[in-house]
């Protein structure tokens, strides 16, 4: 038994230590093209994006609403990201019936998204972003926005009630990059304009 050579992985056969330092670079090498690939595909999350929206957006009536058609979106909507892990504003009124354009800018260095929902929805989707980071999701309630880029969506708030937008990238969700909808009920039947005598 050689004591005095150095104990390394005990996985690795230790008699010949050129071996084991190819071994090493070989892993060290494909690490680094891992980390390249894994960086490439989260940018091509973003770019992809971009070009999705311009093909016909699948519409789901959800809790919180359903997607809109941007040219009956009469009220757009700014909403600023930052890597602060907040939202501005951080509060959003519409009434029910609105169609509103989100024009989410991100200021920050890092990337960020918009996601609207329940909180209940949005604390699910979460979880399942800490456990698998690298999971794609696209939906017309979300946006992804790359630092310095801007993005958009079109909801309709046809439904009353309470929502939450939210990044769900793992970790800022936690930070408390969260904001708030309130979907006021429409009292009138009808769009509630026409009610002037
Ligand atoms: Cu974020």
């Amino acid at each position: 038994m050689q004591a005095t050579t150095e104990r390394r992985e005990p996985t690795l056969n230790l008699s010949n230590p050129q071996q084991e330092g190819n071994l090493m670079k070989q892993f060290k090498q494909f690490l680094a093209a891992a980390l390249v690939a894994i960086s490439a595909s989260a940018m091509a999350h973003g770019d992809e994006d971009h070009a999705k929206k311009a093909g016909p957006v699948k519409k789901e009536q959800k809790d919180w609403g359903i997607a809109g058609d941007a040219k009956s979106a009469k009220r757009t909507i700014e909403i600023g990201m930052g890597d602060n892990m907040r939202f501005t504003p951080e509060r959003i009124e519409v009434r029910q019936g609105e169609t509103v354009k989100f024009v989410v800018r991100n200021a920050g260095k890092t990337m960020h998204e918009f996601v609207i929902g329940t909180k209940a929805e949005n604390d699910k989707h979460a979880e399942l972003m800490v456990k698998f980071p690298n999971m794609e999701h696209d939906e017309p309630y979300m946006a992804h926005v790359g630092p310095g880029k801007t993005g958009e969506i079109v909801w309709t708030f046809n439904r009353p009630g309470d929502f939450d937008f939210a990044c769900l990238i793992a970790g800022h969700y936690q930070a408390g990059m969260v904001g708030k909808i309130t979907v006021a009920a429409s009292s009138a039947k009808g769009d509630g304009h026409a009610h002037k005598h």
